[in-house]
C-alpha cells in the first residue's frame, strides 16, 4: 500500500503543476469551461493512469473520464478508482479543486474499499489518507515535500452547513431541514468543488455537507466509487456519519455500474441524527 500512497504524492505535484501551467480563460470565458477544463481533466486523467503503470500491485483503474475498467497488471491486487480533477470548472476563477481515490479490493463496492485518499489543490497542496483500522492522517506541504500533520477527528457537533443542489429543485423536508440549520446558528460553506468543501468541515470539526435527491437529480449528482464511498470512509473513520437519504451506510453501496450516483450526507454525529429525525428515518 506504501507504493501507491507514495506515487499518489507524485500524482499531486504533477497535477499542481499542470493547474498551475493552465492558460487563464479570462477573456473567452464559455470556451474555457469548455474545452480547456476537458483538456485539463484529460491531462490529469493521463498523469495519473501514467503513474501508477508503474506501480504493479494496481490491478485496474476505473476513472470519472474512462468509461470502464482500465486494465494495468494480470498481478496486481488492487483496483484504484478515482476522480482526477474534481470541481474543474472552478479553476479559472481560482477556487481550491481536488482529487479523489478509492483503493478497493475484489468486486467493486462500498465494503471492499481498504482505504482512500484525496488531495486539495489550493493555496497550499494538503492530502488525507485514512484506512479502515486508522483515523484519516492530514499531510501538508512545506516546500514542495509532504509533512505529515496529525489526525483528523470530528467533533461531535459541527458549525458549518455545505448544501448542495439547486435549492428549488429540493424537497421541502430538506429545505425545512437546512433552513433549520441555519436557524441554530450553523454558517453557510460552500464552493461547489466537494474536495475543499468536505475538506474544510474535516478540519474545522465537523457540520453537514449534503447533495440530496433532487427533482433533477433523483439519485444525486456526485459518484458513488470514487466520490461518495471513499469519503465516506474519510467520515466514519473519523467518527462522524455518512448515509444516503434512507438512512444506509454509504460504505454498503454496491453500485450497478462504476459511474453509479448516490444521493449523500456527510456529517458530524449531531447533524445527522438531526437529519434522520427530520427525514423520518428510524434506524
Ligand atoms: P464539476 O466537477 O462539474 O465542477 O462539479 C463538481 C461537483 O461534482 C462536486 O465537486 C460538487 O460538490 C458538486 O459538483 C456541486 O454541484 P452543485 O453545483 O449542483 O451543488
Amino acid at each position: 500500500m506504501d507504493e501507491i500512497i507514495d506515487a499518489i504524492k507524485e500524482i499531486a505535484h504533477r497535477i499542481d503543476e499542470v493547474i498551475k501551467m493552465k492558460d487563464l480563460g479570462y477573456n473567452n470565458s464559455s470556451n474555457s469551461s469548455g474545452e480547456d477544463q476537458l483538456k485539463l481533466d484529460v491531462q490529469s486523467d493521463l498523469i495519473i493512469e501514467n503513474t501508477f503503470a508503474k506501480v504493479k500491485i494496481v490491478k485496474d483503474l476505473v476513472s470519472e473520464e474512462k468509461e470502464g475498467l482500465y486494465h494495468l497488471h494480470d498481478d496486481g491486487k488492487y483496483t484504484i478508482c478515482y476522480d482526477p480533477l474534481d470541481g474543474s470548472s472552478l479553476v479559472d476563477v481560482n477556487l481550491s479543486i481536488g482529487s479523489i481515490f478509492g483503493i478497493y479490493e475484489g468486486e467493486l463496492k462500498g465494503e471492499n474499499l481498504l482505504a482512500s485518499a484525496y488531495i486539495v489543490y489550493g493555496p497550499r497542496i494538503e492530502m488525507l489518507i485514512v484506512s479502515r483500522d486508522t483515523k484519516p492522517m492530514l499531510y501538508s506541504t512545506r516546500r514542495n515535500h509532504f509533512q505529515k500533520v496529525g489526525e483528523v477527528t470530528l467533533d461531535e457537533k459541527g458549525k458549518l452547513n455545505a448544501p448542495g443542489g439547486t435549492q428549488m429543485n429540493w424537497t421541502k423536508t430538506h429545505k425545512n431541514f437546512v433552513d433549520s440549520l441555519f436557524g441554530e446558528g450553523y454558517r453557510l460553506r460552500y464552493s461547489g468543488a466537494m474536495v475543499p468543501d468536505l475538506h474544510q468541515l474535516l478540519l474545522k470539526g465537523g457540520g453537514l455537507f449534503s447533495y440530496p435527491p433532487t427533482s433533477d437529480t433523483p439519485n444525486g449528482k456526485l459518484r458513488q466509487l470514487f466520490e461518495v464511498i471513499p469519503f465516506a470512509l474519510m467520515y466514519e473513520q473519523a467518527g462522524g456519519q455518512a448515509i444516503d437519504a434512507n438512512g444506509k451506510r454509504l460504505m454498503e453501496l454496491v453500485p450497478s455500474h462504476p459511474h453509479d450516483t448516490s444521493p449523500c450526507f456527510f456529517g458530524s454525529n449531531y447533524e445527522i441524527e438531526a437529519l434522520k429525525k427530520a427525514y423520518g428515518i428510524t434506524k
